[in-house]
């Protein structure tokens, strides 16, 4: 059953997660209410002159007054007087969202078609995004392609992220627990699906980084190393379950034996340890543009350059395990101790 209390209290401000909703909300409130005062007022007494001013029988117009300095005076000042104590709530409010905390920690923000990667300072990365509670984070945000907007609505963080700058935004999350990050600039077909988890942990910045953001390739199987990449790259687009997204599922890729493409000839490959089946992946991902798969459009990015060699035989491997069906969730690059 649906908690009427509980679907209210969705549909207004989600819950406080990080500082910065002491400075928007109780501002949001206040527009809100002077909205709602002014509406009531507007209508109450537009109803109440449309009933006494009511044209009657035998009724002749009196001749209108022309100017009333005193309520032009009034209507005048009164909103220009909220009006002004709005701007400067709001400036102030912008400026303490702008002023990153002295203290707070860096990390970078790759957002891309349809994926956000996080790089922390300790070089590690991954597709969630740790947090430790009431440590204030400095983000720097880049896109690779078109304008994606960070925004995490128990934050009350939002910003746009545009090709070729840099963005900088800050925020002290004060409420543990696992929220979403939305992509809120419509960014093409996947955009809907660029949502990521922002974690929260009570541990301290320092413990929080031992225990979750420790990740180092040549510790962890191969596998594994392939689905992180997954994660931060490909699963914007690609699913491993058989749904079709931006691009072909991965599923059944391993497998298969051969590939139709929109112009030129299929191909064809003996299996996932066969040198075609390696090299046209190696293809597809470096060069995605060379042969487009049947049904699908060229959308897809190329990695040249961004992946390894090894970070290639990675996502081979994940490729392969996927294929399997020895999991159905890739593993979490997290590591627990
Ligand atoms: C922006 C969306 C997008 C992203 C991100 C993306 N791809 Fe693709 N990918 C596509 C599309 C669309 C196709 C089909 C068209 C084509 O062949 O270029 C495709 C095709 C492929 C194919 C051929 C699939 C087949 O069934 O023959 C492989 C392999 C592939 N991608 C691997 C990757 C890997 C690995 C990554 C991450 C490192 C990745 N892609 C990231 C959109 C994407
Ligand atoms: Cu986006």
């Amino acid at each position: 059953m649906i908690n009427p209390i509980h679907s209210l209290a969705q549909f207004y401000l989600p819950p406080k997660g990080s500082t910065f909703a002491d400075v928007t909300d109780p501002l949001f409130d206040a527009i809100l209410w002077i909205s709602i005062v002014s509406f009531v007022a507007i209508v109450v007494v537009m109803c109440w002159f449309a009933i006494i001013y009511r044209r009657r029988p035998g009724y002749k117009p009196l001749p209108s007054p022309s100017h009333s300095t005193l309520l032009e005076l009034i209507w005048t000042i009164g909103p220009t007087l909220i009006l002004v104590w709005i701007f400067f709530q709001g400036a102030s409010g912008y400026s303490t969202l702008r002023t990153p905390d002295q203290d707070a920690e860096l990390i970078e923000v790759t957002a891309s078609q349809f994926n956000w990667k996080f790089t922390y300072p300790n070089g590690d990365f991954g597709d969630t995004l740790h947090l430790s509670v009431n440590q204030p984070v400095r983000l720097q945000l880049v896109s690779e392609d078109v304008i994606h907007s960070f925004y995490v609505p128990e934050f009350r963080a939002k910003m746009d992220v545009m090709p070729g700058r840099r963005h900088s935004m800050w925020f002290k999350p004060t409420l543990v627990g696992e929220f979403k990050l939305f992509c809120t600039e419509y960014c093409g077909d996947g955009h809907s699906k660029m949502v990521k988890n922002v974690i929260v942990h009570p541990e301290p910045w320092d413990e929080m980084m031992r225990k979750y953001v420790r990740w180092k390739d040549a510790e962890n199987h191969p596998v594994a190393n392939g689905a992180r990449l997954y994660n931060v790259y490909c699963s914007g687009c690609h699913s491993f379950d058989g749904s079709a997204k931006t691009g072909p599922s991965f599923k059944g890729l391993a497998s298969s034996t051969n590939r139709e493409f929109v112009s030129g000839s299929p191909l064809t490959f003996g299996g996932a340890d066969s040198d075609e089946w390696k090299n046209y992946v190696s293809e597809s991902i470096k060069r995605p543009d060379a042969r487009i798969v049947k049904g699908y459009a060229n959308q897809m990015p190329s990695f040249e350059g961004k992946l390894s060699e090894e970070q290639l035989g990675y996502i081979m491997q994940f490729l392969k395990a996927v294929d399997g069906g020895t999991y159905s969730e890739p593993p979490k690059p997290e590591k627990t101790q």
